[in-house]
């Protein structure tokens, strides 16, 4: 809050204090992975409101009624399980402030090492978008490095810059090079993507913000420069940034023009930059804190201007899209680096400056084009890509039966570790080295189709699926022929019995005795039946005339074989 308020002062333009430090009837919040629409609307029509999410992210902007406090709601929200934060959509100010233009000249690019720089690489095929007041795209030095980006002010492509803020900022990053026209930027072979977040006095909310970098995270931009005060502690754009992220895209903050320690916690959702002079020295008007990750020449930047001319610029708002270039420069180098490595190069490349190793003032140090595009030369690039793998033998609706050889084919740009087979989904087994064959005994599943899946992982982890092989199993059913055993363990034949007599049948067969239905009849009717292993009965023999009587065991199996035994014994 302080950072905002003396940001405005320092801006100049205190006629706009009087406006609100956050939107009216509206808040931020974020949902837990896999919260439906549904539920979050449900969430929002509680306090009256409607929620909307920000392109495919779980960022919601939850637009409240006229009469409710946005404060009082979010803290009821902020206890929802389903909710990770909510925040006020706050009201930033750029980090610039124009200078006299008076003669300037563009030392910030010797001083990274730019030049070197682009003996390799030059920023072409990377989109740096530039959230702010939109881009004076006829501009001739800008001109050709224009993609379409959005307005989301008032929703609509029109991107022209409101301020001039936009173009001095896109101008730092990607004024065309070696074109013979104005000045050269860090990457001024990249694109440039203009995505207005701001209005006419060149102020945004965290909620445009958070959108615009989402958008252009799904437009092909890999670079977001946001050259604002306090969006690194908002918690809604680094959530988006961290959305940038997950696609192999990296997003930059302006640390601010307070010339004071801030406050701002540490994020690594975002690069933030504080601004060097052409002594290496921190600029007097640039903020710093334990926020900062780099730093960057941000004073008498000569940059393009709204009218199609050119002007010297300083600020953070320049010192920021230095670092953009920079990042283009190392991703154009080589495109398959993923973003996290090139961020850990640009801070391990980063000449040191102030205390040693990373502090408030500089982060990791000034940024260093030169080195950081050679390193990233020398990096590898990680394996991202799949082992295919498709299944030789045996051929689709082919009739198997027994052991089956399977034999599998698999390849990947890097090598294969292993390949698996699995059979109606069960895993059949793993196989670590070419040629991948496999044994499948066949008769461990029904007879009729079955599925054969091979899968191929590389060392990275990287898994291939094959082309499912559907296969008929018609395995011969060999007919059970053998019938059961069965005994009568209690009487014994020929006894004398009296009173209650325990009568115990024991059976088993060649095919389990799971499947046996076992029955005991007296003198011919049945008392008793059962299935298993064993069968017990209680006779209850006063009830019995005296005399001899004939206990039969009866045991049955699944395919109709059957076994009878019998004794006898006397009631006296
Ligand atoms: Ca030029
Ligand atoms: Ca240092
Ligand atoms: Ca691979
Ligand atoms: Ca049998």
């Amino acid at each position: 809050m302080i950072a905002i308020a003396t940001g405005l002062a320092s801006w100049g333009v205190s006629a706009q204090t009087a406006e609100p430090e956050f939107a009216k009837g509206r808040l931020l919040v974020q949902a837990r992975a896999g919260l439906s629409d549904i539920e979050m609307e449900k969430v929002a029509k509680g306090h009256g409101g409607k929620a909307r999410r920000i392109g495919k992210s779980d960022l919601h902007v939850i637009e409240l009624p006229g009469n409710a406090s946005e404060r009082a709601v979010q803290a009821l929200l902020a206890k929802h399980p389903q909710l990770r934060f909510v925040e006020l959509d706050r009201r930033v100010a750029p980090a610039m402030a124009v200078n006299d233009p008076y003669a300037g000249s563009q030392w910030h690019l010797s001083k990274i090492g730019a030049q070197t720089a682009w003996d390799k690489s030059q920023g072409a095929g990377v989109t740096i978008a530039i959230l702010d007041t939109g881009i004076n795209a006829s501009h001739p030095d800008l001109a050709a490095r224009m993609v379409p980006g959005w307005n989301f002010y008032d929703n609509n492509a029109n991107t022209t810059d409101v301020h001039g803020h936009g173009t001095a900022v896109a101008g730092g990053a990607a004024a065309t090079l070696n074109n013979g026209v104005g000045v050269a930027a860090v990457a001024g072979a990249a694109r440039l993507m203009p995505v207005r977040i701001a209005d006419a006095n060149a102020y945004a909310y965290w909620s445009t913000v958070a959108q615009g970098v989402t958008w252009a995270a799904d437009n092909g931009a890999r670079i977001a420069n946001i050259s604002y005060v306090g969006v690194a502690g908002s918690a809604a754009v680094q959530s988006a940034a961290n959305y940038m992220k997950s696609k192999g895209g990296l997003v930059i903050a302006a640390a601010g023009n307070n010339g004071i320690e801030e406050t701002i916690a540490p994020t690594s959702s975002m690069i933030v930059v504080s601004a060097t002079d052409s002594a290496d020295a921190l600029a007097s008007f640039s903020s710093w804190g334990s926020f900062v990750t780099v730093s960057a020449p941000g004073k008498d930047i000569w940059t393009t201007t709204r009218d199609g001319g050119y002007q010297a610029w300083w600020g953070t708002s320049m010192a920021s899209p230095v670092v953009s270039g920079v990042l283009g420069l190392m991703m154009a180098a080589k495109p398959a680096l993923s973003g996290s490595q090139i961020e850990s190069l640009l801070y391990s490349t980063a000449q040191d400056l102030g205390d040693v190793g990373r502090d408030k003032k500089f982060g990791y140090g000034r940024v260093n084009a030169a080195a950081a595009v050679t390193a990233v030369l020398t990096a590898a690039a990680p394996d991202t890509q799949a082992p295919s793998v498709g299944i030789a033998a045996p051929l689709g609706l082919s009739n198997v039966n027994g052991l089956v050889a399977v034999d599998v084919t698999a390849s990947d740009n890097v090598g294969v570790s292993r390949v698996e087979l699995r059979a109606n989904g069960q895993l059949v087994a793993t196989d670590t080295t070419a040629p991948y064959a496999f044994s499948w005994d066949s008769s461990k599943v029904a007879n009729g189709n079955a599925n054969l899946v091979a899968y191929a992982y590389d060392a990275a982890g990287n898994a291939g699926s094959s082309a499912a092989v559907t296969v008929n199993v018609a395995n011969i059913v060999v007919a059970d022929t053998t019938a059961p055993v069965v005994s009568i363990l209690n009487p014994v034949n020929g006894s004398t019995v009296s009173g209650t007599l325990s009568i115990s049948v024991s059976a088993s067969d060649n095919a389990g005795a799971a499947g046996l239905v076992q029955t005991l009849a007296i003198d011919g009717k049945t008392v008793a039946t059962g299935s298993g292993a064993s069968l017990a009965y209680n006779w209850n023999t006063r009830k019995a005339a005296l005399g001899t009587h004939t206990v039969t065991a009866t045991a049955r199996d699944a395919a109709g074989n059957s076994r009878s035994v019998s004794v006898q014994v006397t009631i006296r």
